[in-house]
């Protein structure tokens, strides 16, 4: 009865069953809702967010101070002095590639963003900067995070 019920449900759904067994962050580190992938890759800004988009995420965006700690647990268990992030200055800073604004939750070292002599505009964070988040030229190569839902 209950096995019959069992194959029922497998040969009506099949598509659900694969799902959920798919969902989840398998290689990736599972954090709250989301998964993470610590790419140890060194490069450009521009190039880690399309990076993070080729593997079916998107770059971090830090949206609470437990993500931001997680994350710089991350840096400190691989002994990675400096990560990008999805942050990034227009006319304001936002996260890409959501556009959401950055403001709800902020973790600026002192005296940043400082826009260092008018170069500066993707938000990495920092052995340097005490592992708070500074601005520093996009052109600079980092390792960096990318982030994914773990429900999708
Ligand atoms: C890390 O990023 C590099 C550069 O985009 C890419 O070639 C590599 O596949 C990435 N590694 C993982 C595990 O996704
Ligand atoms: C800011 O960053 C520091 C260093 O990583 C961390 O200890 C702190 O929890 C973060 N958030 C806030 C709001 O201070
Ligand atoms: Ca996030
Ligand atoms: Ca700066």
């Amino acid at each position: 009865m209950g096995t019959s019920l069992i194959m029922m449900r497998v040969l009506l759904f099949p598509g659900l069953i694969l799902q959920s067994v798919l969902a989840g962050c398998n290689n990736w580190d599972q954090f709250g809702d989301s998964c993470y992938l610590f790419n140890e890759t060194s490069i450009i800004w521009m190039q880690a967010m399309w990076s993070c988009y080729e593997s079916g995420g998107w770059i971090v965006q830090i949206d609470s101070q437990d993500e931001d700690n997680f994350i710089v647990g991350l840096m400190k268990a691989r002994y990675v002095d400096t990560v990008w992030t999805g942050g990034f200055a227009t006319a304001h800073w936002q996260w890409m590639p959501s556009f959401i604004r950055i403001k709800e939750y902020t973790n600026w070292s002192q005296g940043q963003p400082d826009n260092a002599e008018g170069k500066e505009g993707c938000l990495s964070i920092s052995k340097f900067s005490h592992y708070k988040w500074n601005d520093e030229a996009c052109g600079n190569r980092h390792p960096f995070v990318c982030e994914k839902s773990a429900n999708s």
